[in-house]
């Protein structure tokens, strides 16, 4: 059984990304959000708890097969996600992944209409057509999750070039992994979005790996982050473990996306706990490697300790956040699970658009 400091420098060396410094090219943003306040941070951990147990428990209902389909679960990124859609505005739009509840729930979504998508339940966002990888609500700026890796790049693209020529002062920001930042659409979609100079946030969720492969293996390149540079855009890599880092370097790049200086880059090193899928037996790692991240970098653990020592919040405070949630959470299970299923005649429908 390795040591606690061997766990530590474990966890280290994955997130660190040493493995990238030979080149010298990392733009490490170590800027915090220092400007908000006690109201917000509650708010912001509040959030990343809501995240966490809605997770936690749709992978206990997915194991009791109530949940068809397949689920991503996202488990252990909750700062990269929160501490990024902290510095949006209600109207403005984010893109999601296959790994996309944390995403959808971080801009405001229901989680009992999001239980009775993945429950297939007529009640869900998408009517129950949709389930866990297609989950979307324009009325919120969530236009959607994506089951296909990298296919968020040419929507936001759309998006950004749509907000542009409306001329309102709205951010788009779209999601993704570091498998999906070695797609041909990554690239297309960054040139055309500093080109036109589109509002657009790129967030890379660089959580190490993509399915089975390690990003130290298939990542080319001195960083994700450092890619930036190649399109004229500012480029910088954060903790994403730690939420107001996050929220500093979002806030800039949304900042300078809302100001009319066109896209940036952001790239989170964070961590999945779970599997690729679940169900996935992960056999391409460790489970010290994953005991050593739950130790070291837990965002939630992290933040609470954080909010504990400047007095921001008391353990009774932190308590009664997380019986809130879990409360709120057993209450939207409940709502979905009770919900009817739709009906066949439904099943053609919504499936066009009638111009
Ligand atoms: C175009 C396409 N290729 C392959 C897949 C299969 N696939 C699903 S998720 C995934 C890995 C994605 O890795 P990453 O972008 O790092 O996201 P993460 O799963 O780590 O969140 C792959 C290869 C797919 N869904 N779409
Ligand atoms: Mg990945």
């Amino acid at each position: 059984m390795p040591t606690k400091t061997l766990l530590a420098q474990q966890a280290a060396s994955l997130t660190d990304l040493s493995i990238y410094r030979h080149s010298g090219h990392m733009h490490a943003h170590t800027k915090p959000a220092l400007h908000i306040n006690a109201r917000q941070k509650r708010a912001i951990l509040k959030r990343m708890v809501l995240i966490r147990v809605f997770e936690e428990k749709a992978g206990d209902l997915f194991q009791q097969k109530l949940i068809p389909g397949f689920i991503h679960l996202s488990i252990g990124q909750e700062a990269s996600t929160v501490g990024s859609c902290s510095a949006l505005r209600p109207d403005d739009y984010i893109i999601s992944t296959h790994r996309g509840h944390a995403h959808i729930l971080a801009k405001g979504a229901d989680p009992k209409y999001m239980y009775a998508e993945l429950f297939g339940k007529a009640a869900g966002y998408c009517k129950g057509k949709g389930g866990s990888m297609h989950i979307a609500d324009f009325s919120l700026g969530i236009l959607g999750a994506n089951g296909v890796v990298g296919g968020g790049f040419p929507i936001m693209t759309g998006a950004g070039l749509s907000i542009k020529l409306r001329k309102t002062d709205q951010v788009g920001m779209v999601f993704f992994g570091d498998g999906a930042s070695n797609r041909g659409t990554f690239h297309e979609a960054a040139n055309m979005a500093a080109v036109f100079k589109l509002p657009i946030v790129f967030v890379c969720e660089n959580n190490y790996y993509a399915s089975t492969s390690r990003a130290d293996k298939m990542v080319s390149g001195p960083s994700i982050a450092a890619r930036a540079c190649a399109y004229g855009m500012p480029g910088h890599f954060v903790d994403g473990s730690n939420v107001l880092d996050v929220l500093g370097a979002v806030q800039e790049a949304v900042d300078h996306a809302r100001s009319g200086n066109g896209p940036s880059l952001i790239e989170t090193s964070t961590y999945r706990y779970r599997g690729h899928f679940e169900g996935d037996k992960q056999k391409y790692r460790t489970a010290e490697e994953i005991h050593a991240h739950k130790l070291h970098r837990d965002p939630i653990d992290r933040f609470e300790k954080l909010l504990l020592i400047e007095g921001t919040l008391t353990r009774e405070d932190i308590d009664a956040v997380w019986e809130g949630v879990n409360a709120r959470i057993d209450e939207a299970i409940r709502f979905g699970m009770e919900a009817p299923l739709p009906q066949p005649e439904d099943a053609l429908k919504d499936l066009f658009v009638n111009l």
